[in-house]
């Protein structure tokens, strides 16, 4: 059940699908302080209660112990310390002995949750502006209040089918023969490969919607000759518009009104990768139509795919913090700068990007009525997002497009998918994409996923070959770094054997994944689940967090550690471990429940099957229209005389409207005497790997 309770004046944010009428308060579990502007909802916590959601932020899965802090920053130092990354999913679920319910925090401004920080046995939850819709989610179970969250919510983005494929992309790639080299490097090994990301350098100045003509001089023939190798380009769509007179875009949101303004009517100038930009105005419909509609040029020349940046929206500076660290520069020339005068003249510099004080210069348009931005500041990439989906569905409604943002909100995940951002190549951010993965899913973001092999600085060939590892698994499966850092393509690295062998099991495991992702979409379910939603009365699996629960039949247990020759797994019932070196090269272990510690040499990882489930497993390819979706091995443990049935989700990949009913095919294996037999409609089933006791 849920129950809406409001404060002050909401603003209208469009996360929810469902218009609940607003109880009266006092809210339950809660008490509920006004101190100023600002609300705040506090709860005693037992020392057994944990903590779940809050969607992309830093730490464990179970957030209890730490102060987060709603507030979309483009940040590229994930460090622990951090207390807000790009999104803001202010949903927190409490469990515990006697507690079982979640709040969702309708505020797009500044959210505290101070939970167990200040004092261990409280969590406080404050909106610093004090107009927010509380929803109050109980029910059964985490899975129960995630599946109600998702009603209230909406149903999440569904990606076409190849974009489930591998995409290789770098910060830097420049050139139509850059791109072409990129694809023929994979190809020529047979590297799996669908998807080739442009990242800003394809525009011309950094201008949105166009592409560099000396470096792309036929966009269109190139996407179409790559479209015959089955790869598809993924350009990069940022918030920020150039400011330039003759620039089409920019001349169409001036004339037209499209940019956010400051108090006094003019134009908000704010920098970004173009040099001094303007902002469109995506709370506004209009706007988004607008914005949307753009994507269609680059549609016509054969994309399908898009990714949206810096949309939290990051400022490098505005006209005014520029004209302020200036001044202050001029006001120290010449003087002999005590400490004090040094460091503030260094932060006038240094923390000139994403200054609180711009986030207060400019406004947003509603309805005739203008708001400051910082009192809405966590929908601007959602909006951007929406603006995005909008503009696909208005070109061809019936067709799905790949679309992940940086920066989002609840609500959009309906619009896109999202990257976990600038991460490291560090061996605690392959930990952090696992632990992040149940965390999204919780909020409704199904299609995700983070920079493989790490973004700053430069990756090793263990740690990209662990991540990938991982990228295995995530439905976003991309492989992305920065400007300057090492070159990060796989057959850049002596082991790329082992990392391509790696993506076989990826593309052999793609019909499995992909009904897992579709069934999540369409039953309002998650991928990715905390080992805690579904073993709740085992306080082992309740603290486990570098493993997780991946659809409804397996749990994932990466490597995460340098020079690591296996690792400690705990198994909360018996599994089968399939030991993967690739997709036709693997061992299968029965295992029984309890801990134990696996080998897992540096080409090994694991994927654990639960006894009595079975996993298709297909021949794989080389991109995901030559997967094979008829023909499987089935990979389970299953005990003699106990038949199973399971379902196998498929569509033709791209079509929006699609039913659960319509697409599902039930493979029944039937078991007796140690030996199996499997069958299902229009399914040639392989039994042989499956183990029988
Ligand atoms: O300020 O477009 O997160 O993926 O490569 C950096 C360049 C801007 C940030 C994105 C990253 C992308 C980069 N962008």
């Amino acid at each position: 059940m849920i129950r809406r309770y409001d404060f002050g004046t909401p603003f209208p944010t469009d996360s929810t699908v469902l218009t609940l009428t607003p109880e009266a308060a006092p809210v339950p579990h809660f008490t509920t302080r006004q101190e100023g502007t600002a609300v705040s909802f506090s709860l005693p916590l037992s020392e057994e209660d944990m903590i779940f959601g809050l969607g992309e932020s830093v730490r464990g899965i179970n957030k209890r112990g730490h102060l987060y802090r709603a507030w979309n920053s483009d940040d590229f130092s994930h460090t622990e310390n951090k207390a807000s990354l790009y999104a803001s999913h202010n949903l927190v679920l409490f469990f515990g002995p006697e507690k079982c319910f979640g709040v969702y925090v309708d505020d797009p401004g500044e959210v505290i949750f101070d939970l167990g920080y200040t004092h261990r046995r409280e969590a406080v939850i404050t909106s610093t502006g004090g107009d927010v819709s509380l929803y109050l989610i109980e029910g059964e179970s985490m899975i129960d209040l995630c599946r109600q969250f998702r009603q209230l919510t909406g149903r999440s983005y569904m990606p076409p089918k190849w974009a489930l494929g591998y995409i290789q992309s770098r910060w830097g790639y420049a050139t139509e023969e850059e791109l072409r080299t990129i694809v023929s490097e994979h190809r020529s090994r047979h590297i799996p490969l669908d998807g080739v990301s442009m990242d800003i350098d394809y525009m011309q100045d950094f201008k949105d919607f166009t592409w560099n003509q000396d470096n792309f001089p036929d966009l269109p023939g190139l996407a179409r000759a790559l479209r015959e190798e089955h790869i598809r380009l993924v350009p990069i769509i940022d918030a920020g518009v150039k400011q330039e007179e003759g620039y089409d875009i920019c001349d169409e949101g001036v004339q037209q009104d499209f940019f956010c303004k400051k108090e006094d009517g003019s134009l908000f100038v704010g920098a970004v990768w173009p040099g001094r930009s303007y902002f469109p105005d995506f709370l506004r419909p209009d706007v988004r139509q607008w914005f949307g509609s753009r994507y269609h040029r680059l549609m016509d020349a054969g994309i399908e795919g898009f990714w949206n940046d810096m949309n939290e929206p990051a400022l490098f500076y505005s006209e005014e913090s520029l004209q302020e660290a200036y001044a202050m520069a001029d006001r120290h020339r010449g003087g002999n700068l005590g400490i004090d005068e040094t460091f503030a003249l260094k932060d006038a510099f240094v923390n000139i990007a994403n200054s609180p004080a711009d986030y207060r210069r400019f406004y947003h348009e509603l309805d005739g009525r203008r708001v400051r931005h910082d009192r809405v500041h966590n929908l601007y990439g959602m909006n951007m997002t929406r603006a995005a989906a909008e503009g696909f569905r208005a070109y061809d409604p019936d067709k799905r497009f790949l679309l992940f943002s940086r920066s989002s909100y609840v609500g959009a995940h309906r619009y896109g998918g999202v990257w976990q951002g600038d991460n490291s190549s560090w061996w605690s951010h392959l930990l952090m994409n696992l632990k992040m993965m149940p965390s999204l899913n919780m909020c409704g973001f199904l299609y995700c996923g983070a920079d493989l092999g790490g973004f700053s600085c430069n990756t090793t060939e263990d740690l990209l070959l662990r991540w990938l590892q991982l990228g295995v698994f995530t439905p976003l499966m991309r492989n992305h770094t920065a400007q300057h850092t090492r070159n990060q393509e796989i057959y850049r690295f002596d082991n790329w054997e082992q990392m391509r062998d790696v993506l076989t099991v990826r593309y052999a495991l793609l019909p499995y994944l992909y009904s897992e992702l579709m069934q999540a979409v369409l039953t309002d379910g998650m991928l990715f689940r905390p080992l805690a939603f579904d073993y709740p009365a085992d306080a082992t699996a309740c603290r486990t967090e570098d493993q997780v629960m991946l659809g409804r039949d397996c749990m994932i247990a990466p490597v995460y550690e340098q020079n690591a020759t296996g690792r400690h797994v705990y198994l909360p019932e018996e599994m089968l471990l399939v030991r993967f070196r690739s997709a036709t090269d693997f061992d299968l272990v029965p295992v029984p429940a309890g801990h134990c510690w696996i080998n897992l040499q540096l080409n090994e990882f694991p994927l654990f099957i639960r006894k009595g489930h079975v996993v298709p497993l297909s021949a794989g390819g080389e991109y995901v229209e030559s997967v094979d979706w008829k023909r499987f091995a089935l990979l389970g443990w299953l005990e003699d005389d106990v038949d199973v049935v399971t379902d196998l989700y498929d569509d033709d990949g791209q079509s929006t409207a699609v039913t659960l009913k319509e697409h599902l095919t039930p493979i029944r294996v039937a078991v007796s005497e140690g030996r199996a037999a499997a069958e299902a409609e229009g399914l040639t089933l392989d039994v042989t790997p499956l183990l029988i006791d």
